[in-house]
């Protein structure tokens, strides 16, 4: 049996919230998110897809669409798609946890990806794996160079799913293989709760063996501002779009630079928004 993941309610300590993340690599957070906030990001999502159903062609086909698989359904690149998602990203308490946590590494952070993700009955268990995989040539540490979020926008339950972590599985080596199935703990979430995780703490999403219940995921990452983000932020969320944003939100996708790194025209890329 594995051992179990700290669950933290709010309001949550900083210093106890820092310290888990650091520690053990992975947290519970209870209550992350209003119910009704996740119940209009679903609603949010649904009628969005409708309108554009070719998102989940896109999203299909993708690098990630390929492990994902077809009983998934994935939305990518939310900031700039659904209204509600600026809320969601800018969970004080994850992103000063964040800055904090990967301060030793980077002076900015990044949003790393933001994504919806749907696991629909039948969903296979996914392969232990770490979020870190694309920048694998980074050796590992004590320091964490990213953090993920899966948020529960329904209740993940064993049977419709729910994440699989390895506690203390952080900061081996890069190419480490994964841990042993037995060292794994599967997190039962409420709807609201969000699990925190340093991304190089071995993870997979579970089975749904349910007949009819969707497991329904808000995710994102924030990383050290020096690698290359999963999706491209600024392209997403490109300057005619981005004027009038969160100016955090902003920094967050890439308007922002970290000394010389991601400069425009020899200074900030703010200057690229209309109005600048
Ligand atoms: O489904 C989950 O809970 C985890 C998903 C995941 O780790 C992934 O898609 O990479």
């Amino acid at each position: 049996m594995g051992s179990t993941v700290p669950r933290l309610e709010q309001p949550y300590d900083a210093r106890e919230l820092d310290a888990v993340v650091s520690e053990r690599g992975v947290v519970v957070l209870a209550g992350a998110y209003p119910p009704d906030l996740c119940a209009t990001f679903l609603a949010q999502v649904e009628s969005y897809l409708q309108a554009h159903p070719e998102e989940t062609e896109y999203a299909a086909r993708s690098v990630l669409g390929g492990f994902q698989g077809d009983t998934t359904t994935t939305l990518h690149a939310l900031v700039g798609a659904i209204d509600c998602a600026p809320d969601l990203v800018l969970q004080r308490d994850i992103i000063d946890s964040a800055r904090r946590v990967l301060a030793p590494l980077s002076d900015t952070i990044l949003l790393t990806i933001a994504e919806y993700m749907a696991r629909h009955p039948g969903a296979p268990r996914q392969e232990l794996h770490r979020d870190t995989f694309s920048w694998r040539h980074v050796p590992g540490g004590r320091h964490p160079i990213a953090l993920t979020v899966m948020a529960a926008m329904s209740e993940f339950t064993a049977d419709n799913g729910a994440t699989w972590v390895v506690p203390d599985s952080h900061g081996g080596p890069a190419d480490e293989p994964a841990p042993d199935w037995s060292a794994a703990v599967q997190v039962e979430l409420d709807r609201g709760d969000a699990l925190l995780f340093r991304a190089d703490t071995f993870h997979a999403g579970g089975a749904n063996t349910t007949a009819d219940t969707t497991r329904h995921i808000f995710s994102m990452g924030f990383q050290v501002a020096w690698l290359r983000q999963v999706e491209n932020g600024t392209l997403s969320v490109p300057p005619a779009g981005a004027a009038g944003l969160d100016p955090e939100l902003l920094e967050l996708l890439g308007y922002s630079h970290e000394l010389v790194l991601g400069l425009y025209k020899g200074g900030h890329p703010r200057h690229a928004l209309a109005g600048s």
